[in-house]
């Protein structure tokens, strides 16, 4: 499937998995709607689509936990931004790697409310118009963590259980109509994941990547471009894709 000239909404563009995939759509010629809640990194990433030769690029300054911003940034959307074809479930975050009878509370709720109840707020908002379009793909972030979890991850591992959920849910959902859903679920990928996992704890956060060849977030954005250009008639379910040195959530092999 020819992605010139395609909408596609990317929520958590501003940095990491998000902002990738944003340049890689960019790269096909597609028109990138790009949401985050970092307006100013945004602004660098839709410069960069630009150049890359995305074929428009329209920002949204948007915090996905926020259901009635959701809404209104979708029904409010420019008359020839509002067909998206593809929407990518990014963003998302982990807080804490505490015992779950010691876990923050806020942190629980942060993530609950970002990976979960964002992603059904968007879902919510933008799948209905592909169903009556009779045209759209869903791509979901999911992760490792959602078919294993490890110790301290309780919450976070909850969290993409959920989405994994969601996603086998509103396949299902969307059962005949031509709408894809597909869920991409990465295992260690280097970006600011453990630093905002950490709190800003740059040495310890460091120190996850330590003696294993991480994945790439442009690793994981060719996966959801590869997913989004198979022919309509396939639907990609699922990807799941770690380091050669990661087996699961829980075993890695590391240099030392
Ligand atoms: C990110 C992968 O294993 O660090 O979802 O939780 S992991």
């Amino acid at each position: 499937m020819n992605l010139q000239g395609k909408i596609v909404f990317i929520t958590g563009s501003s940095g990491g998995i998000g902002a990738a995939t944003a340049l890689a759509f960019a790269a096909q010629g597609a028109r990138l709607l790009l949401a985050a809640r970092r307006a100013g990194k945004l602004s660098s990433v839709a410069a960069l689509a630009h150049q890359r030769g995305a074929a428009a690029v329209h920002s949204i300054h948007l915090d996905v936990r926020n259901r009635r911003a959701v809404q209104d940034s979708i029904d409010t959307l420019p008359e020839e931004w509002a067909s998206i074809d593809i929407l990518v479930n990014n963003a998302g975050l982990s807080r804490g790697l505490e015992r779950l009878y010691t876990g923050r509370i806020e942190d629980w709720e942060e993530m609950i409310d970002t990976n979960v109840k964002g992603l059904l707020y968007v879902t919510r908002a933008v799948v209905p118009g592909m169903v009556v379009r009779g045209h759209g793909h869903v791509i979901n972030l999911g992760s490792t963590a959602g078919e294993l979890t490890y110790p301290g991850g309780a919450v976070y591992c909850a969290t993409k259980a959920a989405e994994r959920s969601i996603n086998d849910g509103l396949r299902q959902d969307v059962l005949g109509t031509p709408v894809r859903v597909t869920t991409v679920d990465p295992g260690m990928v280097e970006t600011d994941f453990s630093l905002v996992r950490f709190h800003g704890d740059k040495e310890r956060a460091a120190k996850v990547y330590q003696g294993v060849k991480a994945l790439t977030p442009e690793d994981i954005a060719d996966a959801i471009v590869w997913a989004a250009t198979r022919p309509a008639h396939v639907n990609i379910a699922r990807i799941l894709l770690t380091p050669v040195q990661q087996a699961n959530s829980l075993l890695f092999h590391r240099d030392s």
